[in-house]
């Protein structure tokens, strides 16, 4: 099975580099087309570490040297009570990641969302102030050393740039985010610290994002760098928007990464837009139109954006550390299931069968100029 898996993804791959690049050359990988300008990183899923999908398993050492667990190092995965640690799958990812020498990310340490009961039910500010403590202490020491970087507090913004009423907001105030970076230092020294959020190139999140960063700098924190997630969608890539938040985010001395780039090729329900992910909407076949395949025009805009997005990205590839995408192929894409469950998405570089699709030649074309 898993020879079968090889063999169609290698062909695949042989057959689209004769088609783009002269013949005789050994099949390239995003990896190798980048090595001079960033990482090139890959969200996992617990099925991924584990294994027991095919095409991952031949492309994401094929393809990626960098990888960030999609869920496991998650509060309510990694510590699901206030005394009970669980880190078999944690570790799992981080000894997946040392095995293939691959610049291992942890994702994520303070984060209001995917909390386990216990965390809401903490009455008291000294309590709360207890766990941030303890879990951040208890996991980044764990992983030090082996944890190349950690996404140390997610999606504290609101989009009007203002500090989201988080419980971690509400009890601790707006210095919470200092401290965990602070804690953080402390617990794995030698670990790079970023903060991480959707539409922070938005000029109005972006301006809150800067204003974060510099308090953190202030308390006398080390922040190294933020991650602008990249969530976007086909034919509305904030281009400007983005190279504006590089050169603006880049001067503040931090590096910039991309951390969980998708392209989102599906209508939108109505005023949405982001990654909010307690948004949700019932199921209608209207906004699923693509269950059989993406129309060619549509693969081809695909291709298009981030043909276009991947130059920007190698033009700043001093300001830029790495570049990740939300997902190895397009049948693993959380797009699949948010903001409407049941639909059948394409926005990755990869096809639900681990073949490279139009968009992934474009993109490597690029690392190879
Ligand atoms: O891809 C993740 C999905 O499997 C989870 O169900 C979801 C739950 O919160 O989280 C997704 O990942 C999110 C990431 O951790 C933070 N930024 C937004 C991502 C997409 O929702």
């Amino acid at each position: 099975m898993k020879r079968k898996w090889s063999l169609l993804i290698i062909a695949a791959l042989i057959s689209g580099c004769a088609g783009n690049r002269k013949i005789g050359r050994a099949p390239a990988s995003l990896k190798e087309a980048f090595k001079n300008d960033f990482l090139i990183g890959t969200a996992l899923s617990a099925g991924q570490i584990g294994e027991r999908d095919a095409g991952a398993r031949v492309l994401v050492p094929q393809q990626f040297n960098a990888i960030t667990p999609e869920n496991v190092m998650k509060c309510e995965a990694i510590h699901p009570q206030w005394n009970r640690y669980d880190y078999k799958l944690a570790d799992e990812y981080v000894n997946y990641g040392s095995r293939r020498q691959m610049f291992i990310v942890g994702h994520t340490l303070i984060w209001h969302s995917q909390l386990p009961g216990f965390v809401h039910r903490i009455k008291s500010p000294d309590s709360l102030r207890l766990f941030m403590q303890q879990h951040i202490h208890t996991i980044a020491s764990r992983y030090a050393g082996r944890v190349n970087s950690w996404d140390v507090v997610n999606e504290a913004l609101n989009e009007d740039g203002t500090l989201r009423r988080s419980v971690f907001f509400e009890k601790l105030g707006p210095s919470y985010i200092a401290e965990a970076f602070k804690l953080a230092a402390e617990a794995a020294p030698g670990t790079l610290l970023y903060y991480n959020d959707y539409n922070i190139e938005q000029p109005a999140k972006r301006r809150g994002a800067i204003e974060l960063i510099r308090k953190i700098q202030a308390s006398g924190a080390r922040i190294d760098g933020v991650g602008i997630q990249g969530h976007w969608h086909l034919g509305q890539v904030p281009f400007r928007d983005l190279e504006q938040s590089i050169a603006d985010f880049s001067a503040l001395g931090i590096k910039v990464a991309i951390t969980e780039l998708d392209i989102n090729v599906l209508p939108r329900p109505k005023n949405m837009s982001g990654a909010e992910v307690s948004q949700k909407f019932a199921s209608d076949p209207e906004m699923n139109p693509y269950p059989n395949g993406l129309p060619a025009a549509l693969e081809e805009q695909l291709a298009k954006d981030y043909e276009q997005l991947f130059k920007i990205l190698v033009k700043y590839k001093q300001q830029i550390s790495r570049v990740t995408f939300w997902g190895v192929h397009d049948g693993q894409s959380w797009l699949n299931n948010w903001p409407i469950p049941g639909r059948t998405n394409y926005p990755l570089l990869f096809d639900r069968q681990g073949r490279p699709k139009p968009a992934y030649y474009r993109v490597l074309a690029v690392g190879e100029k």
